[in-house]
């Protein structure tokens, strides 16, 4: 069975977590990370020498890290065709690029405010730093506003990997204490997977750890 190795706190393993339910993929999990700890441990640097989380087991002595990776191979593996990964390469590309981009992107100003609010102590905050990264954070989630326009999901009418690359940072500004501009079509889109998506809910959409 497949054994996916991470905290659940983790946006990245959340990713996984989320699209295991969304296509009913049986799988153990095994916490690592954090104060877990694990990851530096010899078996699990030879897994992944990156140290981090998740990291996947899929048999055979197959591991895989990275976690977008991880979900366009458990895409491709287990539900080949499916909407969520599509097939022809006009459609997966413009997946992709939203995948890419939240790895090159996004996450690093949403990391910088989420860690500011969530896991430094208040007397060690930077706000400053943090006032930056909000701002910087806002100005992309502009570009998702206008990608979606009038469309439920980032890509068109089907929800896919992009949405979940991007899910665990469009909750995480929503529940974040911090200002944010009116962005309706992002909220509307949070609100859509909140309400159809129960992956989402039970392993983004959690109180912010
Ligand atoms: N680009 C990597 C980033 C992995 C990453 O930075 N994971 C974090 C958690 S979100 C981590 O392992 N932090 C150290 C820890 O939890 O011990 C991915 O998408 O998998």
């Amino acid at each position: 069975m497949l054994k996916v190795w991470g905290r659940t706190s983790s946006s990245n393993v959340m990713k996984v977590l989320w699209l295991c339910e969304e296509l009913g993929i049986a799988h153990e999990r095994a916490d690592a990370g954090g104060a877990f700890g694990v990851t530096r441990e010899p078996f699990y640097l030879a897994m992944n020498p990156n140290a981090k989380v998740p990291t996947i087991e899929d048999g055979g002595g197959f591991s895989l890290w990275e976690s977008n990776s991880i979900c366009r191979y458990l895409a491709n593996s287990r539900a080949p065709g499916h909407a969520i990964y599509p097939a022809a390469p006009k459609p997966r590309a413009l997946v992709e690029r939203w995948m890419d981009w939240q790895l090159s992107a996004l996450g690093g100003p949403m990391t910088v405010v989420f860690f500011t609010h969530v896991r430094t102590p208040e007397r060690d905050r930077d706000m400053a730093a943090t006032a930056k990264a909000r701002d910087e954070a806002e100005a992309l989630w502009r570009m998702v506003e206008a990608q979606l326009g009038d469309s439920p999901y980032v890509c068109g009418g089907a929800m896919s990997l992009a949405d979940i690359a991007l899910g665990p940072y469009l909750h995480r500004w929503f529940a974040l204490p911090i200002s944010r501009g009116e962005l309706p079509a992002l909220r509307r889109w949070y609100d859509r997977l909140l309400e159809r998506h129960a992956g989402f809910r039970t392993h983004v959409a959690v109180p912010l750890s």
